[in-house]
């Protein structure tokens, strides 16, 4: 039997702990799912943290997967990875230790009350669009029709104050599904 592929995009943060080993740990266990392949990952970046601004700055990446699940399969078990890696989210915006986001999933317009697609917010956001366009700067976000780097143009430039590269993420070799 085979199963439709999709194409995810999964940005990853964190503040609390060792937020660039979480990271990379993070990566291996998506990938260690049966039903996902991580094909590329951004470098890591520092990020003045958006939306409450008392908390320490975040390490933030991206990551493109294919994967065989639906998008709110792959929501439920990123959520299973945060809780597995001891997610802590203390409230709405604050500091915690590992939020795995999906941002879009092939071309998916969703309003499920389960998943929305794309991110409402992953075009305002610089911690997303910044690293995402390392990687996929002609991705396009399939609600505006704007590639990543159309996004990113659009942003103040303030938004981009305080962003800065810090190492790679490797991408764990796997058997491609
Ligand atoms: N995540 C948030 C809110 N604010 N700021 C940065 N820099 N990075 C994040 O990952 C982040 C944030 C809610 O998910
Ligand atoms: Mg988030
Ligand atoms: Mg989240």
């Amino acid at each position: 039997m085979t199963s439709e592929i999709s194409c995810a995009v999964i940005a990853l943060g964190s503040n609390m702990g060792e937020s660039a080993d979480t990271l990379q740990k993070a990566v291996n266990a998506i990938n260690a799912l049966d039903e996902v392949s991580v094909i590329k990952a951004s470098s890591m970046y520092r990020t003045k943290p958006v939306g409450y601004a008392d908390q320490d700055d975040f390490t933030n990446a991206v990551l493109i997967a294919r994967t065989t699940l639906s998008p709110a399969h792959l929501y439920d078990k990123l959520a299973a990875l945060e809780i597995e890696f001891g997610r802590v989210r203390l409230f709405k915006n604050g500091p915690r230790t590992l939020d795995l986001d999906v941002i879009v999933c092939d071309e998916i317009l969703s309003d499920d009350e389960h998943i929305l697609l794309p991110h409402p917010r992953a075009q305002e956001r610089a911690f997303v669009l910044v690293p995402l366009n390392e990687i996929a700067p002609d991705l396009i976000f399939p609600d505006t029709c704007n590639t990543v780097s159309a996004a990113l143009k659009l942003l103040d430039p303030s938004d981009l104050d305080g962003i800065s590269k810090l190492g790679p993420l490797v991408v764990p070799t796997s058997e491609c599904i």
